[in-house]
């Protein structure tokens, strides 16, 4: 019993003070959470840092990826939910609710089954790409499709929240950000400093602003000599941050961030201001394009939203609006096998050829003969 016992506490199963893996082990002093709360996590962080030596060489900067699909859902959002979660069963919650472009949802879904909590999710009908959406329903949530958009169910997800004993999970539930930040550590942690300059894909704004947190934060307390600029990238179709307006139908290839109204525009713009940095839009071509280019040249598949930061710096340096040597993190918030109509829409998939079964076919095509 001890045996195991320790190894579960190893793993970061036990509670907040215990040593092991989960962003809430790692991390804990820096977090709101109780440190007699039972921790519901499935191992999330210590994603990789991955050096994109020829997107460095296209930009002429240093450049890493920040793999954030390699969490345990395939997404960012495992960072926020397993505080969330944890802090919502501690207070007593049974059931959770959030609204989603798809990667909340599938992150609610499964660490609220971890915790023995009904996860409630409110999607826009028929916007969700199909792996999202399968997390979402083998993981057990109740799965209620809005006729509308993302911007009408966060709406929907706060008053259900409000009226009915349901905790909200989405990132207005400012404790998901606390957990957001840890990204920025685990990047000081890994590079010894902050980045010049910190790229990101924007949606409802909370990650870019949980990150500058994270470096303030490591920053005040002396690990790193600098803070980073945050750029955070946007749909053109979707882009209330650069418009410095909401948009009422936002339309993208990229659905996780088809956002009109982002929930947290005023951290997100403080964050941009604080830190001298600033936000831009790229046509949804540019971001397909960016998406296949990380697949094709790095080795790093991710789903279209996360090709964003990529779009906008290659748009930059096209435009010769990038420094050169600059030290660059970009975030690559989620996997791209969640989206995999998206990915194979610009491939001649289906169309490959069929060969009968000998080698010599097979080298024909391969052009090795
Ligand atoms: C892959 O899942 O909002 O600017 O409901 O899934 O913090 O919103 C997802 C957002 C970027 C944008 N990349 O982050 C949701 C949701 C991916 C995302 C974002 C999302 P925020």
């Amino acid at each position: 019993m001890t045996v195991l016992a320790d190894a579960a506490d190893a793993a970061g199963f036990l509670g907040a003070g215990s040593t092991g893996s989960g962003i809430i082990a790692r991390y804990g002093d820096w977090l709101p959470v109780a440190k007699d709360a039972r921790v519901i996590t499935l191992g999330e962080g210590n994603t990789p840092l991955v050096p994109a030596d020829t997107l460095s060489d296209r930009l002429g900067c240093r450049v890493w990826l920040k793999v954030e699909g390699a969490n345990p859902t395939g997404s960012f959002k495992d960072r926020g939910m397993t505080v969330a979660v944890t802090v919502a069963a501690h207070e007593g919650a049974t059931a959770v609710v959030c609204a989603s472009t798809g990667n909340t949802s599938a992150s609610a879904a499964a660490y609220a089954a971890r915790g023995g909590l009904l996860p409630i999710v409110l999607l826009p009908a028929g916007r969700i790409a199909a792996g999202k959406l399968a997390q979402a329903v083998v993981h057990g949530a109740r799965v209620v499709q809005v006729e509308g958009n993302f911007d009408t169910c966060l709406e929907l997800a706060r008053k259900l929240a409000d009226d009915y004993p349901v905790s909200l999970v989405n990132s207005v539930n400012r404790i998901r950000l606390e957990g957001q930040k840890t990204a920025a550590f685990e990047v000081v942690d890994t590079l010894g400093d902050a980045p010049d300059v910190h790229v990101m894909p924007v949606g409802n704004g909370g990650n870019l602003p949980a990150y500058w947190r994270g470096y303030v934060q490591y920053a005040d307390a002396g690990k790193t000599t600098r803070r980073p600029r945050m750029w955070g990238f946007q749909a053109a179709g979707a882009a209330p941050l650069v418009l410095g307006h909401p948009v009422l139908n936002p339309e993208t290839k990229a659905t996780a961030i088809r956002v009109g109204n982002p929930a947290s525009t005023a951290l997100a713009l403080a964050a941009r201001e604080e830190s001298g940095g600033l936000f831009e839009a790229v046509p949804d071509e540019q971001i397909l394009a960016a998406q296949q280019f990380l697949a094709a040249k790095e080795g790093v598949f991710v789903e279209p939203a996360s090709a964003v930061g990529v779009a906008g710096l290659l748009a930059k340096a096209e435009r010769k609006e990038l420094d050169h040597d600059l030290r660059i993190v970009i975030t690559v918030t989620g996997h791209g096998l969640k989206d995999i109509d998206t990915a194979l829409s610009g491939h001649d998939v289906g169309g490959g050829p069929v060969v009968p079964a000998e080698l010599t076919a097979i080298a024909d095509v391969c052009g090795l003969s």
